[in-house]
C-alpha cells in the first residue's frame, strides 16, 4: 500500500468583540445540521455510500445502521466476474438483483462494481486468451449492463487495470494481452447497454498526484479526445496513516478533464490520524465540485477486508467512532454543491431574533504544492449574530477562486467574505463555517470578524 507523506494544516483565529447592545435574549435554536452521512452529503448533492453483500441483508442490527446512514450501495464482491458468470454464458443475478431491490425500496442509488478485473475472474475466464477472451470479456459486459440497465448509477467498467510502481503504464494481465484497446472497448459495451450509468474507470494508489495516477489522467485525457465514453473515474483511497499532500489537487485535475470524480473505497488504517484523514479526505471531495459521492468499504471493522486494521467509520459492534463524527461535520461544513444538483441546503447551527454581538473567525488550512483549500468557522460571542464579515490578507501571487456558503469582495490582498443569505444568523455561542479555494499560499495573517 502506498503510505504517502501527511498533508499540511494550518489553524488561524482572531476574535473582534462586538458590542453587545442587546438587553435580552430570548430563544437560541438547536444546531439543524443533518445527523446522518447519507443526509449530510445530501445537502451539497452528493450520495455517501456503502460496500455490501446481499447476504447481509437478514442481519437486522447491520441494516438499521446501513438504512439509516446511507443513499447508496456497492457490492463488495457480488456483481462481479466470478459472482456473475460462474460458466460462460450462464449468469447469475441473484445476489446482485438483492441489493438492487434493497437500494430501490430504501431511496438508495447503486454503484456497480465491476464489470472488468483482472482479479476475481471466473476459472474458465482464466483460461482464455487472445480473442475468445476479448469476446468473452465484451459479451460479459453487454449481457451484465444490460441486466442492470436503467438501475445502476455508476458502473465500474473497468478495475485496477494500472501498474504499481513508476511505469504510469498498464498492469500485465490476460485481458491487457487481449490488446490495448481493451478498456475503450469494455466503456463503449457498457454505453451501448446502459446509456444512463456513468462509466468509471477506478484504481487504487491514486491517492494523489504519481505515476500511476498520471498514467490514468493520461488515458482519460485521451478517452475524451477520442470520444471514447467515460465519464468518472474513482479513486479508491485505500489509505495508511497519512494523506498525500496533492490528493485533492489530484481529484481536480481529473475534473478539469471532465469527467466525475468519486471516491470509491474508502478505508483508513487506524492509527492517530484516522478520524482527520477521513475528514481530510471528505473535504477534498467537497472542494471539488465534480467529486460527486464517497464510498466506505465496508460498514464496520470486523466486516473489513483489511482484518485487524480497523479502518471503518463504525467499530464492531456498531457504535460510531470518531472518524464517523469527523466525517460528519466534514459533510455539514459544505462544499459547493454537484453539477446538476438540486441547491444545497448548506448548515445554519441555528435561528434567532436578530440580535447584535461579536464573533470570532478560525481558518482551517488544508494545503498543497500550488494551491489550498480554507475551511472557515465564525463563531458567534455572547449574544446571537445576524448578519458577519469576515476579513483575511491573502498574500501577493495567491488568489482565491472559489467561495462556497458566503460571497467573497475581491480575490487577493484584503478579502473579505459576507455571510449568504442563509447562514447570517448564528445564535450565542453557535458556529456556522464556509470555504473558499485558492491558488498559492493560502491567507498567514489572522482573519478579522465583524458582526452585523
Ligand atoms: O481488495 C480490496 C478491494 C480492492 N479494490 C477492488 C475491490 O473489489 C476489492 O474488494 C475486495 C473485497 O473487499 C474482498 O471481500 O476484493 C476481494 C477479492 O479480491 C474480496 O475478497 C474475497 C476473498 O478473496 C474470497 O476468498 C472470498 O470468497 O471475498 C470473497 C467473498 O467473500
Amino acid at each position: 500500500m502506498h503510505i504517502p507523506r501527511k498533508g499540511r494544516f494550518a489553524l488561524l483565529s482572531a476574535t473582534v468583540a462586538g458590542a453587545v447592545v442587546a438587553a435580552s435574549i430570548s430563544v437560541i435554536g438547536t444546531a439543524e445540521a443533518a445527523t446522518t452521512l447519507g443526509a449530510s452529503a445530501a445537502q451539497t448533492g452528493r450520495y455517501f455510500g456503502v460496500a455490501t453483500s446481499a447476504f447481509r441483508l437478514t442481519d437486522a442490527p447491520y441494516m438499521s445502521i446501513v438504512n439509516r446512514e446511507f443513499t447508496s450501495l456497492v457490492a463488495e464482491n457480488d456483481m462481479k466476474w466470478d459472482a456473475t458468470e460462474p460458466q460462460q454464458g450462464r449468469f447469475t443475478f441473484t445476489n446482485g438483483d438483492r441489493l438492487v431491490s434493497h437500494a430501490q425500496a430504501n431511496g438508495m442509488t447503486v454503484r456497480g462494481h465491476t464489470l472488468l478485473w483482472h482479479a476475481q475472474q471466473p476459472g474458465w475466464a482464466q483460461g482464455l486468451s487472445g480473442t475468445a477472451l476479448r469476446t468473452a470479456a465484451i459479451n460479459h459486459v453487454t449481457q451484465v449492463a444490460t441486466h442492470y440497465r436503467g438501475k445502476i448509477h455508476s458502473w465500474d467498467v473497468v478495475n485496477e487495470a494500472f501498474a504499481d510502481g513508476g511505469s504510469g503504464g498498464r498492469r500485465d494481465s490476460n485481458l491487457q494481452r487481449t490488446g490495448n484497446d481493451w478498456i475503450e472497448a469494455a466503456f463503449r459495451a457498457a454505453r451501448a447497454a446502459d446509456p444512463g450509468a456513468k462509466l468509471c474507470y477506478n484504481d487504487y494508489n491514486t491517492d494523489g498526484i504519481n505515476a500511476k495516477s498520471t498514467g490514468i489522467y493520461a488515458m482519460v485525457r485521451d478517452f475524451k479526445a477520442r470520444g471514447v465514453p467515460i465519464d468518472c473515474v474513482g479513486l479508491q483511497s485505500h489509505l495508511g496513516t497519512s494523506l498525500d499532500p496533492t490528493y485533492q489537487q489530484n481529484i481536480q485535475r481529473f475534473a478539469s478533464l471532465g469527467v466525475d470524480v468519486q471516491i470509491t473505497e474508502l478505508d483508513v488504517q487506524q492509527g492517530s490520524d484516522q478520524a482527520s484523514i477521513f475528514a481530510a479526505v471528505t473535504r477534498a471531495c467537497l472542494a471539488v465540485a465534480r467529486c460527486t459521492g464517497i464510498t466506505v468499504w465496508g460498514l464496520r471493522d470486523s466486516d473489513s477486508w483489511r482484518t485487524g486494521q480497523n479502518p471503518l467509520l463504525f467499530d464492531a459492534s456498531g457504535n460510531r467512532k470518531p472518524a464517523y463524527t469527523a466525517v460528519l461535520d466534514a459533510l455539514n461544513a459544505g462544499g459547493p454543491a454537484t453539477p446538476g444538483s438540486p441547491s444545497s441546503s448548506p448548515p445554519v447551527t441555528g435561528s434567532s431574533p436578530p440580535v447584535t454581538g461579536g464573533c470570532s473567525a478560525r481558518v482551517t488550512l488544508d494545503t498543497w504544492n500550488g494551491g489550498y483549500v480554507a475551511t472557515v468557522r465564525v463563531t458567534a460571542g455572547p449574544a446571537a449574530v445576524n448578519g458577519w464579515t469576515v476579513g483575511v490578507t491573502v498574500p501577493a501571487g495567491s488568489a482565491v477562486t472559489s467561495t462556497w456558503n458566503a460571497a467573497n469582495t475581491g480575490t487577493s490582498g484584503a478579502v473579505s467574505f459576507r455571510n449568504a443569505g442563509y447562514n447570517g444568523q448564528i445564535p450565542a455561542g453557535g458556529y456556522t463555517e464556509f470555504g473558499f479555494q485558492g491558488t498559492g499560499a493560502g491567507p498567514a495573517a489572522t482573519p478579522t470578524c465583524a458582526v452585523g
